[in-house]
């Protein structure tokens, strides 16, 4: 029988059991994806949470210990088949880059280059030798990868390249350029480096102890500062004629690879952003001014109810296209609009919940300064925000405005 009768207003719950799904779009999944959506989130919680603060204000990342965790949760490259890969679907390789980024953006990179930026093109366009060396060391988190695109004069615009390769009469290729902002670059065992040949732009397969090749890392960084990022510099470095990716000699190439980071940052950032919700909803509970709890406050239920709808709007869309990319339908400008849209989504509700823990709110005690700095970041890489709504925008008007 209620406790309530006579029609009486039931109270709600002071913490409602749903407040983190609050349109149970768990449903939305298999059981089988929630288990590995679990597992990820267990790992997070339990190695990277407690400590991934103080990897931020040291700037440091504990790569050999990580790669080892993640190639035994079976993440590198999971959504590839053979050579040690999972040969998960897309929707599983979403849900690991949505729970490694409520850890920290940072270790969604870690995954994420080393699977769709360095894997993938090794497994979608790599010679059986570059697949059989590389691929079953990668997926075990046993050797790490890098993705050079970018470079000094180059960002938004990667076909004005100056990276270049070529052949001398014996086969060999001589690689020389510079890239910039590489995620991994000094930590790599393997940079994938894309470069202007009389062929076309053409990948190269580079083992970073070649000779000629060294990469430094960047430093005074503000954002994804538990995260390595490097320049790399290639002065006349000899490869042999098997380094080259055979299977593809255009901006195709390095795009594609793009593709598919950037479908998982579709569900990173949502990610970031529910733990800084969950940040905000824990404090606002317990932060009491003017002798009550600031979660009873009009203007933070507005802010947190606000956050949430958010965060549940950008789990729809991810989950939608990974839906859309286990059936074999996503197109690149969808993929823009996860990326665009969650990303920007999720700065704002880090910056915002920022704000909620009050002055606590600017350290690195709690999560959402950190996510906010490095949201930066992910607001920038992999397309900026203006690209991807460029490439949107030619979507839909079928008119080219980047120029
Ligand atoms: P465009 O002339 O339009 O196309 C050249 C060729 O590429 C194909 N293509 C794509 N293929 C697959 N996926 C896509 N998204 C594609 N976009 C284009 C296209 O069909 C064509 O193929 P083909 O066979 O006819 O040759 O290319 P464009 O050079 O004019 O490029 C336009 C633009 C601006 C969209 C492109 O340059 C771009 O996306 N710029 C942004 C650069 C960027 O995102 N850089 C990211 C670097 S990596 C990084 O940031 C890693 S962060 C670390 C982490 O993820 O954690
Ligand atoms: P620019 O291209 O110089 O852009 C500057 C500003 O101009 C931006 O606001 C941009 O949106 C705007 N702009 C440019 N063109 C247009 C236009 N046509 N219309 C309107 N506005 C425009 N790259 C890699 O290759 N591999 C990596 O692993 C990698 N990791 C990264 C890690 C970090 C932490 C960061 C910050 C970057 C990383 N990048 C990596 C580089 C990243 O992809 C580039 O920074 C990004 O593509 C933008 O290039 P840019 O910084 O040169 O900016």
């Amino acid at each position: 029988m209620s406790a309530y009768p006579g029609g009486m207003a039931q109270p709600l719950a002071p913490k409602a059991e749903n407040a983190l799904d609050f349109l149970a779009t768990d449903s939305l999944l298999t059981e089988e994806e929630v288990m590995l959506r679990d597992t990820v989130r267990r790992y997070v919680e339990e190695q990277i949470n407690p400590y991934v603060g103080e990897w931020f204000d040291e700037g440091i990342f504990p790569h050999e210990e990580v790669a080892k965790a993640i190639g035994q949760l079976g993440l590198f490259g999971m959504h590839l088949e053979g050579y040690g890969c999972a040969g998960s679907s897309a929707m599983m390789y979403g849900l690991a880059c949505m729970e490694t980024e409520a850890g920290d953006s940072g270790l969604r990179s870690f995954v994420s280059v080393q699977g769709s930026l360095a894997m993938f093109p090794i497994w979608a366009y790599g010679s059986e030798e570059q697949k059989q060396e590389w691929l079953p060391r990668m997926a075990a988190g046993e050797a790490i990868g890098c993705f050079g695109l970018t470079e000094p004069d180059s960002g938004s615009d990667p076909s004005s390249m100056r990276t270049n390769a070529k052949q001398d009469p014996n086969g060999d290729w001589i690689l020389n350029g510079a890239k910039m902002w590489i995620t991994n670059g000094s930590i790599a065992d393997v940079a994938v480096v894309w470069a202007r040949t009389d062929e076309g732009i053409r990948g190269f397969v580079v083992p970073t102890d070649t000779e000629g090749f060294s990469a430094p890392k960047i430093e005074r960084k503000v954002s994804l500062r538990a995260s390595v990022t490097s320049e790399l510099i290639m002065e006349d470095v000899r490869l042999p004629a098997g380094a080259v990716l055979p299977g593809v000699s255009s901006m195709r190439g390095p795009l594609s690879c793009l593709n598919e980071a950037r479908f998982g940052i579709s569900f990173g950032a949502v990610g970031a952003a529910r733990s800084c919700y969950e940040a905000a909803l824990d404090y606002a509970g317990s932060r009491e001014q003017f002798g009550v709890p600031i979660s009873s406050f009009q203007l933070t239920q507005q802010r947190l109810v606000d956050f949430m709808t958010r965060v549940q709007q950008g789990t729809l869309v991810a989950y939608h296209l990974g839906r859309l990319k286990d059936q074999g339908v996503l197109g690149p400008a969808q993929v823009s609009f996860g990326k665009r849209q969650n990303v920007r989504m999720a700065l704002e509700v880090a910056r915002e919940a920022r704000s909620v823990l009050g002055a606590n709110g600017i350290t690195t005690e709690y999560a959402p300064a950190r996510h906010m700095n490095n949201l930066e970041s992910v607001y920038t890489y992999e397309g900026t925000n203006e690209i991807h709504t460029l490439m949107m925008g030619q979507a839909i008007t079928g008119q080219n405005a980047f120029t």
